[in-house]
């Protein structure tokens, strides 16, 4: 039995023609004309055709469409509109079976509700709409990590079980460890807020976990995040990193995923720059010129947003939110003390991430604490590096699950995650 490859089928060139391979993949179809069969490979790079001719073809037996098998034999030209070369197989050795009947289609010619998807999800990852939403995933990760290289962040990854919350203590999913209560982490928040005293820029892609009841097509209670964290930049500064980072996602994978874009019937179309950017005033203004009862500290609901999102469409950045609507990490204005030096990153009225500029006096900290009715004392670790000669910082968090489905153009995060955690769905 072989099954060690030696190409993937997209390395197949002409230079190859004459020559001995051994190709790896999955029987996308097979059809046998009495001395012949002819079998679409696929693995994860493409597609080819397989010949088999002979006492092969004789002794062929039951092999089933996707099932894997390890395929040696000729490179040859070929006359199949659909493929670039053929293989004339000398050997073919089954190495795992796929019993039928199977519980999704991995062609896609049945189509299965999103929830029968999941529950299979190794095998949909074979229905090529799906592998090119990871693949392109991939991309966006290799993007954000190079982009974020190159303005020198430095990738740090904090712990995601801990002491105390992060984030305030809504939204907390707690956990027994050895006899303590431990909790996992919402954000990174006061990490990478720490290491800003030493590492200066620094960044992280991870997952975090909220438990939130949310039936949405966008909450998950575990969800990636990116998060940034700077010294020495203000809030406007990390929005620029923040859009530019977008943008750079954008072009990255408009330019070097054009098979992906095919196959999800997705063009991702690079947004135009700047991003607009408006005030949470201005917002309160539109909402009440088209009738709606909000005034200055209210918090912006979904159907707030959806209005807003109307007349911006596309990404904008919604900044200057009233500081009780804030988390106490963030700092005021200079001019006017009620409003915060702070800004979502919306895509309509998909909020995207979320930061701003950070207290960084510690006094102040304690004080804002209290006033949002959390207990300083349960923040000392926190509080404590504050007087290590803490720098002025800023940062964000954006999902990048949420991200995901703005650039291929869907509404449910449930899509673009590998395995979606939720309030209903804990397995597979
Ligand atoms: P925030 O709580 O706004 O900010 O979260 C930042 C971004 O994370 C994403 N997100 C989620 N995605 C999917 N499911 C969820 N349940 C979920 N919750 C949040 C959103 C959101 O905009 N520490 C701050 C960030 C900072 O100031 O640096 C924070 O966590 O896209």
């Amino acid at each position: 039995m072989v099954f060690v490859k030696t190409h993937d089928i997209s390395e197949l060139t002409s230079e190859l023609i004459g020559k001995e391979v051994v190709l790896g993949g999955w029987i996308e179809d097979l059809r046998k004309l009495g001395k012949m069969s002819f079998i679409t490979l696929r693995d994860v790079s493409g597609i080819s055709q397989v010949i088999v001719k002979g006492e092969l073809n004789d002794n062929l037996g039951e092999i089933n469409r996707q099932s894997v098998v390890s395929v040696k034999g000729i490179v040859q030209e070929t006359k199949a509109r659909d493929f670039a070369f053929e293989i004339k197989a000398d050997e073919i050795d089954v190495l795992g079976k796929a019993i039928h009947p199977l519980p999704v289609d991995p062609i896609g010619r049945v189509e299965s509700n999103i929830d029968t998807r999941l529950n299979h999800r190794a095998l949909d990852m074979r229905n090529q709409k799906t592998a090119s939403i990871f693949k392109l995933r991939h991309h966006v990760l290799q993007s954000l990590r190079q982009t974020l290289a190159e303005k020198k962040f430095l990738e740090i990854t904090t712990p995601k079980i801990i002491g105390s919350a992060s984030e305030g203590g809504a939204d907390l999913f707690s956990l027994n460890y050895f006899g303590d209560t431990a909790y996992l982490a919402q954000s990174p928040q006061l990490y990478k807020e720490q290491m800003t005293l030493g590492l200066e820029r620094v960044f992280e892609i991870s997952n975090f976990y909220r438990a939130e009841n949310s039936h949405t097509g966008r909450h998950l209670t575990e969800f990636t995040s990116i998060d940034i964290e700077a010294a020495f930049m203000d809030y406007t500064d990390v929005m620029d990193v923040l859009e530019s980072l977008v943008m750079n996602v954008y072009k990255f994978t408009a330019e070097n995923c054009k098979k992906e874009q095919e196959s999800i019937e997705h063009t991702i179309e690079v947004p135009s720059s700047p991003f607009e950017r408006i005030t949470y005033n201005q917002c309160i203004e539109e909402l009440q010129k088209e009738g709606e009862k909000v005034e200055f500290g209210d918090d912006l609901m979904d159907a707030h947003l959806r209005i807003i999102g109307k007349n911006h469409p596309g990404f904008f950045f919604l900044m200057d939110w009233p500081m009780k609507l804030k988390p106490f990490y963030i700092r005021e204005k200079d001019e006017d003390a009620t409003l915060s030096r702070s800004f979502d990153l919306q895509f309509g009225y998909l909020e995207l991430s979320s930061g701003g500029t950070r207290l960084h006096n510690p006094e102040m900290l304690q004080e804002r604490l209290k006033e949002q009715g959390l207990d300083p004392s349960q923040f000392t670790d926190h509080l404590k590096s504050f007087d290590w000669g803490m720098p002025p910082h800023s940062g964000w968090g954006m999902g990048l699950d949420r991200l995901m489905t703005t650039l291929i153009g869907i509404d449910n995060v449930r899509e673009v995650v590998l395995y979606p955690r939720d309030p209903d769905r804990l397995r597979p």
